[in-house]
């Protein structure tokens, strides 16, 4: 999947939105790059203090998000780095984090932002994190499609 054709808007005002990240441990550069990126979304969307919590891999993620979005939180952005290696683990942890979030989304009516980069090689995932050279930056991203998605909710809940 390329990067190309992602849309470009402005950010919408959120500060009346209560916002979470739930972060992953693993592959500290890149993370350190998502959850900047994602905070910076938050920053540029008006959140004033989004609350961040962080598990050990991405396949704990949909559990902390479950429990965020249960205690009312208004979006939920999900960060993580899955690294391909020589063995199945790799389609484990991507489908149970896939899965596990979009179950939350949708069992809560919460916009999870998916923030989960899945790659071969630990290059890819520099590419994407938002960091100094990176081409992408998918944690700002993430957050800015939960916080769009929280708006357009809020919209058709209000209609
Ligand atoms: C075990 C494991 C491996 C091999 N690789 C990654 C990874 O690249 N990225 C990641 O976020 N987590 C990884 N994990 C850890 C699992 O997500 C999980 O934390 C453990 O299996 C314990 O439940």
């Amino acid at each position: 999947m390329s990067g190309a054709g992602a849309p470009q808007t402005d950010p919408v005002d959120c500060s009346d939105l209560r916002v979470a990240i739930v972060a992953a441990s693993w592959h500290d550069v890149v993370m350190k790059g998502l959850l900047d990126g994602a905070l910076r979304a938050c920053s540029d969307h008006e959140v004033a203090d989004p609350r961040v919590v962080r598990v050990p891999g991405s396949f704990e993620l949909p559990v902390a998000a479950q429990a965020l979005a249960a205690a009312g939180y208004d979006a939920v952005v999900a960060l993580g780095v899955v690294i391909r290696g020589g063995t199945p683990h790799f389609d484990y942890v991507c489908a149970a984090a896939t899965d596990g979030l979009t179950r939350v989304a949708l069992d809560h009516t919460v916009p999870v932002g998916f923030g989960v980069l899945t790659c071969d090689d630990e290059a890819q995932a520099l590419d994407r994190a938002g960091l100094e050279g990176s081409r992408e930056d998918k944690g700002y991203e993430a957050a800015a499609a939960a916080l769009s998605t929280a708006r357009v909710l809020g919209e058709v809940r209000a209609a």
